[in-house]
This record gives C-alpha cells, sequence and structure tokens, in this order.
C-alpha cells in the first residue's frame, strides 16, 4: 500500500502564491508517490472570527484550487474537516494529552495572540486539533511551508506521548517542505511571512491576480540598497526573496538565477519575475474559473472526499478510545 501523506489550508482569504509554492504545488507533485488527503481546514479558520458567507466561498473557492493545480481526486482525497466528525472529537482528546506550557510556546500562536484584542481559546488549542488531522490517517507525510515546523514538530511529540501512556495508536508523521518557496516573505516587508490574513493587499500576489496587478505588485516590491542581484536572505532580504519566488516559478537553479541576471538592474529582475509568475499561473486561473462554474461537481467530489476520509479516522478514533478506556 502506498504511504500516506496529509496537509491543509485554512479558508481564511483569498489564496497567494506562497500557499501555492509552500504547500499546494509540492502535493500535487508529491502525489505520484503517496497517497493524497488533503483538507480544507474550516475548524482551524474560526479560530479568529470570519463573516460566514466569506466562509463559505472561500471553502468552495479553496477546494477548486486545490484541483485546478492539479490534485486528482481519482487518486488523492479532499474533504471538508467540518464534514468528518472524528476531527474535533480527536482534537478534543489531544487537549487532554498536550500541556498548557507546550502550547504556549507555540510561535505561531504567540504572533496571532500579539496582534488582537480578543484572543479566542481556539486559537491557543489550534495545534491539537491540527495533530488530530495528521494522526486520524496513520500520515507518514505532512507537505507544508517552514511556518509549520513547529507544528508537526509538536504532532510528533503528541503521538509519542500517546502511544506510550496509552498504546501504540498512532504513526509519527514527517516534515516534507519544499526546496524553493517554502518560506515567501511580503513584497513590503522581507522580514515578514507572505500571509492570507495581513491588511496589506500590496504584501501579496493573489493565485487570481490579473497580469497587470502582478506586473504592478512586482514592481512596487521593496528591493534593498546596492545595485547587485545576489541571492543572500541576510543582507539582501528583499532581492533574495524576489530570486526565490523566480526560482520556484521557473525551477531552475539559484546558481543559474544568479548567472542569468549578472550584471542586470532591478528593473530587469522585476519584470522578469512578473513575466515567470504570470506564465506558471495562467493555467491554473483557466482552470480555478472553469471549475468555479460547476458547483455541483465541488459539492459532489468533498461529499465523496468526506466520505472516504470519514471510513479512515473513524476505525483511528475506535482505536483511540479503546485505548484511553473510554466505554
Ligand atoms: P493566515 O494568514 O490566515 O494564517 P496563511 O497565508 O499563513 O494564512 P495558511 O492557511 O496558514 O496560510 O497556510 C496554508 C499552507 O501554506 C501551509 O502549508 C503554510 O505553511 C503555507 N504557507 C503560508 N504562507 C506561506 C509563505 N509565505 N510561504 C510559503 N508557504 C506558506
Ligand atoms: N495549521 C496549518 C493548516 C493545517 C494543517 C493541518 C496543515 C491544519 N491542519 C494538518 C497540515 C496538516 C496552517 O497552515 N496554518
Amino acid at each position: 500500500m502506498a504511504k500516506r501523506m496529509f496537509s491543509g489550508i485554512q479558508p481564511s482569504g483569498n489564496l497567494h502564491i506562497g500557499n501555492y509554492f509552500g504547500a499546494i504545488r509540492p502535493w500535487v507533485a508529491l502525489q505520484e508517490q503517496y497517497e493524497g488527503i488533503f483538507c480544507i481546514v474550516n475548524l482551524h479558520a474560526i479560530t479568529v472570527v470570519q463573516p460566514p458567507e466569506d466562509l463559505r466561498n472561500w471553502t468552495r473557492e479553496l477546494a477548486a484550487w486545490y484541483l485546478a493545480s492539479g490534485i486528482d481526486p481519482q487518486r488523492s482525497i479532499i474533504f471538508v474537516q467540518s464534514h468528518v466528525p472524528p476531527h474535533a472529537e480527536l482534537g478534543w482528546i489531544l487537549q487532554c494529552v498536550a500541556h498548557f506550557g507546550e502550547l504556549a510556546r507555540m510561535t505561531q500562536f504567540k504572533s496571532k495572540a500579539e496582534d488582537r484584542e480578543v484572543v479566542l481559546a481556539g486559537l491557543f488549542t489550534y495545534p491539537t486539533l491540527m495533530a488530530a488531522d495528521i494522526l486520524l490517517y496513520q500520515t507518514e507525510l505532512v507537505p507544508v511551508g517552514e511556518d509549520q515546523r513547529q507544528h508537526v514538530e509538536l504532532t510528533r511529540d503528541l503521538a509519542d506521548r500517546f502511544n506510550h501512556q496509552y498504546a501504540p495508536v498512532f504513526t509519527l508523521p514527517q516534515l516534507y517542505t519544499p526546496p524553493e518557496g517554502a518560506r515567501i516573505m511580503a513584497l513590503d516587508d522581507p522580514h515578514k511571512k507572505m500571509s492570507k490574513s495581513s491588511p496589506s493587499d500590496a504584501s501579496r500576489i493573489h493565485l487570481l491576480d490579473s497580469p497587470e496587478q502582478i506586473v504592478e505588485k512586482i514592481a512596487h516590491a521593496v528591493t534593498d540598497s546596492g545595485r547587485e542581484i545576489r541571492f543572500d536572505r541576510e543582507t539582501k532580504p528583499g532581492v533574495s526573496n524576489l530570486l526565490e519566488i523566480y526560482a520556484a516559478a521557473t525551477g531552475k537553479e539559484m546558481a543559474e538565477i544568479e548567472a542569468h541576471f549578472a550584471g542586470q538592474g532591478y528593473g530587469t529582475l522585476k519584470r522578469e519575475v512578473a513575466d515567470a509568475l504570470i506564465a506558471e499561473l495562467a493555467p491554473v486561473q483557466d482552470r480555478f474559473r472553469q471549475l468555479m462554474r460547476e458547483n455541483d461537481l465541488l459539492d459532489h467530489l468533498l461529499a465523496e472526499g468526506a466520505q472516504k476520509a470519514q471510513a479512515i479516522a473513524a476505525e483511528t478514533l475506535r482505536r483511540v478510545k479503546d485505548a484511553i478506556g473510554l466505554l
């Protein structure tokens, strides 16, 4: 039997190229070797308050982006987290395995909590729900962007603790991050990660941006002092981010890219980065638009996906309850 990979994205805004290069595109490539299970994690999305109509739309759109990018529903399972109740159930149980202190150390929680006046309790326990997502499927590989490393490490710790405390139920998953595009930075501040929920639209390229918008946003991207085009995150964070985007979009090696841009100015670099992005995104955008016209097809695929996911998840949950002594 093929090894399994599991990953998910929150329907919490419009997708950007960080989500695409850091997550979705690696999933598509890994489908050749792994049985894929891809979740739309709407229960994670409500750890900050979302307008209901937006949540509904983003959920459908996310399913369409998965398919448009090349996730093959014949081969992989695509489903919505809230359609499969074992996620919430195991999420609770893992809250009773995790320690308060280890959740308090999660850097994503600390940075998200810092920005807001009201911090929901679910934002704090978020990593236990993510661990439940992964562990329900006896997952071997979790392909995600670099920012999720700490959550995957916690997942391994919780699985290992459970296995020793109760019974060996869970497989310990491995993290996978892609060689290029695992951490795309904000265009207006190369010290911050590009993110869906940042208030600044100019900070990110959305997957649905038009060629004109892409050219404009890249043209305004922050660069660095000096004129040299060289990959060095320390001293040239802005230029390095553009080079990394170029590498992700073209599949070329960094040494080749540096040689290509040697002696050129920032203007040339920006034009070529925009062109590479436009070329990579155009066919995905076409398929996305087509899929969004076929609501029935999306709903049908999501219902089918939920059924398949439920069958696997229910079996793990049964073993978990048995191990703990929940009658
Ligand atoms: P939010 O701002 O709502 O937290 P986000 O943009 O960080 O959203 P997530 O839904 O948290 O997106 O992440 C989905 C996937 O995309 C994860 O695997 C994550 O690691 C990856 N990802 C998110 N941002 C980036 C980025 N800037 N570069 C590379 N990968 C990213
Ligand atoms: N926390 C992740 C989304 C997520 C996820 C998962 C990723 C929820 N459950 C399971 C991989 C596996 C994020 O990107 N913010």
